[in-house]
């Protein structure tokens, strides 16, 4: 609950007055589903003494989460990052491969751990998606691969880019870290390219605590990266494939079941949270909130907006204002992985080729949503908006 009226810039933090929230309102803040049933499913795996190790939760939640995106399989994992590093390993990927700059770094590193390098392509400004024109530019003899990311999770061009992996005989995934429930032309995120990635941390708006799984209706690949998730084990002393440690264990399985009866709940609220930002903030000059296609389902986890530099304040004078008073807004995903370790360093030209990535990286800024905000809360966060502007 705020705590105080704002009615100029004076009553504001950055000015010396107390700070509009008593607990800081996140970004990321987790949306936690039915208590007791989480509890009942932790009290069964101790019952069980089975932990991890593909036991009966996390079957059940593979089962869940399939049918749920209407895919073949769903193999679970530990994180989005260890399940991004087994689909690139048992898709084949090597020498470089393109993705987007303007993404969770993870999407990168993936491939950089991997010894492959990533190549960045632009974005659309309007979108935040990879531009497949500038996608086609980045192609060299290298060029094995393609990793779109449906960002804030919005699919990407899906077709463009499976036509242009087709054109070229590259392969095509998807770092699907954003898009739990999403859809593209009204079919689920999870059936698209060669497999999709999917990221239930705690921050997501569906989280198993920590978690990931990458879905796919490629039997053969699905088989190779079950295997690749647990050392290569098929069986006991025998192993038939080299492999690492992405299991998924029991307990995040009991809360990701937990979580998807309530999922739907979690989307109605976030999009409520953002058509109330929406309309609080089309009076706010030099302020626009990112849209999505109504036609298309979205999570509206994040609540993207930009800055213009027609806007009275600058978006970091518009960050430390919110910050100070206790409102943690982020500027994901800036500077840009191009301008990450070590991608700045081995790229150092690279934003030459990012022209739209380099200019909304200086224009983002993410508000809070998710199941803890309250309609007086966002009021505030936009009221602090339209003072600290001007508007
Ligand atoms: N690809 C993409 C496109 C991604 O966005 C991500 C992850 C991945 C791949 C990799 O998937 P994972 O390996 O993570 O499964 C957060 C998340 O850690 C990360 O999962 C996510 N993307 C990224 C967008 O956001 P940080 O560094 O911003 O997290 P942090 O700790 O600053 O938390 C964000 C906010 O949430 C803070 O205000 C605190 C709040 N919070 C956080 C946690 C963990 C809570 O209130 N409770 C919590 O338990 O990266």
């Amino acid at each position: 609950m705020p705590t105080k009226v704002i009615r100029s810039k004076a009553d504001l933090a950055i000015n010396g007055a107390p700070p509009a929230f008593d607990q800081p309102l996140h970004v990321g803040r987790p949306n936690i589903g039915n208590r007791e049933a989480f509890l009942q499913r932790v009290n069964k795996i101790l019952d069980n003494q089975w932990l991890t190790n593909n036991g009966p939760m996390v079957q059940e939640f593979e089962q869940r989460i399939a049918a749920h995106l209407g895919v073949k399989h769903c193999v679970a994992m530990c994180n989005g990052t260890i399940a991004l590093e087994i689909a690139i390993r048992a898709l084949g990927l090597e020498g470089e491969v393109i993705i987007p700059s303007w993404t969770f770094v993870a999407t990168a590193h993936a491939l950089y751990w991997q010894g492959i390098t990533p190549v960045f392509a632009d974005i659309d400004p309007a979108t935040h998606n990879l531009d497949p024109a500038a996608v086609r530019r980045m192609i060299t003899p290298r060029t094995t691969g393609i990793i779109g990311v449906h960002l804030w999770g919005r699919a990407a061009p899906i077709d463009e880019l499976q036509a242009i992996a087709d054109e070229r005989g590259l392969k095509l995934m998807f770092d699907a870290a954003h898009a739990f429930g999403s859809t593209y032309k009204g079919q689920t995120i999870g059936r698209f390219g060669a497999c999709e990635v999917l990221s239930f941390h705690a921050t997501k708006s569906f989280n198993t605590f920590e978690g990931g799984a990458v879905v796919t209706n490629d039997d053969e690949l699905a088989e190779a990266m079950r295997l690749m998730r647990n050392f290569g084990f098929s069986g006991y002393d025998n192993v038939i494939h080299p492999g690492t440690n992405g299991k998924m264990i029991e307990v995040c399985a009991a809360m990701g079941l937990t979580n998807l009866s309530s999922h739907a709940k979690v989307v109605n609220n976030n999009m409520h949270n953002h058509a109330v930002y929406m309309e609080m903030l089309t009076s706010v000059s030099g302020i626009s909130v990112l849209n999505y296609d109504s036609a298309e389902y979205n999570s509206h986890q994040y609540v993207v907006i930009e800055v213009d530099t027609s806007c009275a304040a600058t978006r970091d004078q518009i960050i430390a204002a919110l910050q100070a008073e206790n409102v943690l807004a982020r500027k994901y995903f800036w500077p840009g992985a191009h301008r990450m370790t070590p991608y700045r360093d081995l790229f150092p030209h690279a934003g030459l080729m990012l022209s739209n990535t380099e200019r909304v990286a200086e224009r983002v800024v993410i508000l809070p949503s998710g199941m803890a905000m309250q309609d007086e809360a966002t009021a505030t966060v936009c009221q602090i908006l339209r003072i600290v502007t001007g508007s």
